[in-house]
């Protein structure tokens, strides 16, 4: 399978997360690619679209925040990483906003997502990297892995989330739309529920949505991903979710991961994306399921058995030793 990565995902590197009421070493490391790399061989740098195919998820005004965020933080004379407090949560409209306090809140979801120095750069080329596996699988391979990092399926259309910026899944999936695709399903199953990629085809026909995760009764991102959100309009019966208690081994996650892949069956996509967390695995320091690295292979088949066309689009994973490990088990699958 061809794999994509461009090491310029690397120049996103916060210092700390905000995390259980203190300031902690950021999980979501550079040293997790290093591990994946090793895991599976080589990777193909990707080709530089521009911005147009980000411009199709994303507005203009929320690249422009990315873009300048770090520089206008150190403006304000600010130390570290720029991190929001303040959150526009009952009403968002459009206001001027002096204050570099104002955007980082008008353009967040959360604190766990902070604008460092390199943030833009990494997120640009990590779009780019979907962009391009994408390719290789609308010229015929049946899957290809894009080597996601940072994550991307907390991001909406215009807010950071989750150590999320750019939700590449979301910009695959209108790529390939753009392309003449006609249904695209996203099958998401990293552990947290991906809520930037459901809240973007919310109101969606063209775009099937299916998500298993720990449930959002007891595991972040708390106010999305539970059973009854179905998606509206035309998007209306576009969004399954699929909570699963924490704790969940591979037969009970391989029950739900029936279900998600009958829906996608009837769906019949032309085109179906992965968003793969590996932090479904039993040694994640941050997740509660109990997924061993020989799973992720079983998993994986019963996926290529849908015989669809794949875009794998990395998504968590925070066990970073086994992290290669899990990954690779993943992709043999396929
Ligand atoms: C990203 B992905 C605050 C605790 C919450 C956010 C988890 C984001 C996971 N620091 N952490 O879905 O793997
Ligand atoms: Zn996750």
């Amino acid at each position: 399978m061809r794999s994509f990565f461009d090491p310029r995902q690397l120049e996103h590197a916060p210092a700390v997360e905000l995390h259980n009421g203190g300031f902690m070493p950021y999980a979501e490391t550079t040293a997790r690619v290093d591990s994946i790399l090793a895991a599976i061989g080589s990777t193909e740098r990707p080709d530089d679209k521009g911005e147009a195919p980000l411009l199709r998820v994303h507005p203009q005004a929320y690249l422009h925040f990315l873009k300048t965020a770090y520089r206008d933080w150190k403006a304000a004379d600010r130390p570290g990483d720029a991190f929001p407090y303040a959150f526009p949560v009952a009403r968002r409209r459009d206001l001027r906003l002096d204050r570099i306090d104002a955007r980082l809140g008008r353009y967040a979801m959360d604190a766990c997502s902070p604008i460092s120095s390199g943030t833009w750069s990494a997120a640009y080329w990590n779009a780019q990297t979907a962009l391009s596996a994408l390719d290789a699988v609308l010229a015929g391979d049946p899957s290809a892995f894009a080597l996601c990092r940072p994550p991307g399926h907390h991001a909406g259309a215009d807010y950071v989330g989750g150590y999320c910026y750019l939700n590449t899944a979301a910009i695959a999936a209108e790529a390939a739309i753009a392309a003449g695709r006609k249904r695209v399903a996203i099958l998401d199953i990293d552990y947290h529920h991906g809520n930037g990629t459901q809240d973007i085809f919310w109101a969606r026909g063209d775009v099937l949505f299916v998500s298993i995760h720990a449930d959002p009764a007891t595991d972040y991102p708390f106010y999305w991903g539970h059973a009854d959100e179905l998606g509206e309009g035309e998007g209306e019966g576009a969004t399954l979710n699929l909570p699963l208690p924490r704790g969940t081994g591979l037969a009970e996650f391989e029950r739900a991961l029936a279900t998600a892949l009958h829906r996608i069956g009837s769906y019949a996509p032309d085109l179906l994306i992965c968003s793969y967390g590996a932090d479904t695995y039993a040694g994640d320091p941050i997740s509660h399921f109990a997924i061993e690295t020989a799973d992720y292979a079983a998993i994986a088949a019963r996926i290529a058995a849908l015989r669809l066309p794949t875009l794998i689009v990395m998504e968590g994973g925070y066990a970073v030793d086994d992290l290669g490990a899990n990954v690779a088990a993943f992709l043999s699958g396929f």
